[in-house]
């Protein structure tokens, strides 16, 4: 615990993403954040896109999700799923269980395993998806500013035998910049037993439960209603936007496991990205094209 503490301390002194992340957390107060995420977009690049989404601009700001429809083609799921079949994972809060195959391979006890981020940026597609125009376009319509691609991350959920919540199975609210959205792509089918996400539409905008940690569905439901609880079931492809400062959580699966793919679009760079670029625009399959700013956490310009 200490030595987290002391570990934390130091990259905050030595790492400005450290700084800025943990000192927009301080930020509680849903107005004040939304005047200080102005006044930061106010000052960084805009985006000039040619699609106009505004009607969806307004419901993901409104609602809090968006869903996207014939986003990724057949193709390009099959060639992604079968990557992170045969890449490995690892269980985030279980370090001492290593690297494994997944879901095959997948220790008993895990409940999630993620993918390296040298392994998401050599996946297929990933950055073509993450640089959709029409996802860009709501995005930077969202954020009011040209958004970063500041994390690309997938992971699979498991069953397991505990059939507990744990950790971002249980609700909370991500605080993970100023502002920012995350695509979320479904590459498995997800039904009820698969591990489906959840989300609490409006809860973004509203100034309740503002303390960061995770949170019991009776305590959700009691602030937000019962009714309020939406499930995002969708077959393999199946893909949304959600502004996930409003309450959300995976639920655990039950039967079959889920693989999901997911891109953090923020304001400035993150502290879950990688520290520096890992691949170059045009060069290895990556698209020419693509704007150097968005992506220059992942990707150095050609
Ligand atoms: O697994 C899920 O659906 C929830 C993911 C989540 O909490 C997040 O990405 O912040």
């Amino acid at each position: 615990m200490l030595q987290q503490k002391l570990s934390r301390g130091l990259k905050i002194l030595t790492d400005r993403r450290y700084r800025q992340f943990y000192s927009q957390r301080r930020i509680r107060d849903v107005p004040s954040r939304e005047r200080a995420a102005d006044g930061l977009a106010s000052r960084l690049p805009a985006f000039s896109g040619t699609i106009d989404m505004s009607d969806q601009i307004a419901t993901l700001k409104d609602r809090g999700y968006l869903f996207l429809d014939n986003l990724i083609s057949s193709d390009q799921l099959q060639s992604m799923r079968a990557f992170f079949s045969e890449n490995k994972c690892a269980d985030p809060y279980r370090p001492e269980l290593g690297q494994f195959i997944a879901p095959g391979r997948a220790p008993q006890q895990t409940h999630v395993a993620f993918f390296p981020n040298e392994t998401v940026i050599r996946a297929p597609h990933v950055v073509q998806i993450a640089n959709d125009p029409r996802i860009l376009s709501v995005v930077s319509g969202f954020l009011r500013a040209k958004p970063t691609i500041s994390y690309m991350t997938a992971w699979w959920s498991m069953p397991n035998r505990d059939g507990k919540a744990e950790q971002a199975e249980q609700f909370h609210r991500d605080v993970d910049d100023i502002r920012f959205v995350k695509l979320f792509c479904y590459l498995t089918d997800v039904d009820e037993t698969s591990g489906p996400h959840m989300f609490v539409p409006g809860s973004q905008n509203v100034n309740k439960l503002t303390t960061i940690r995770r949170y019991e569905d009776r305590e959700i439901a009691e602030a937000f209603g019962a009714d309020s609880l939406c499930t995002f079931t969708g077959k393999a492809g199946t893909a949304f936007l959600e502004n996930t400062y409003g309450f959300h959580r995976g639920v655990p699966p039950t039967a079959k496991p889920r693989l999901l793919f997911q891109i953090l679009y923020s304001l400035r760079n993150s502290i879950y990205g990688p520290d520096k670029p890992a691949g170059q625009i045009g060069a290895d399959g990556i698209p020419s094209g693509i704007d150097p700013f968005i992506n220059r956490v992942y990707l150095s310009a050609n």
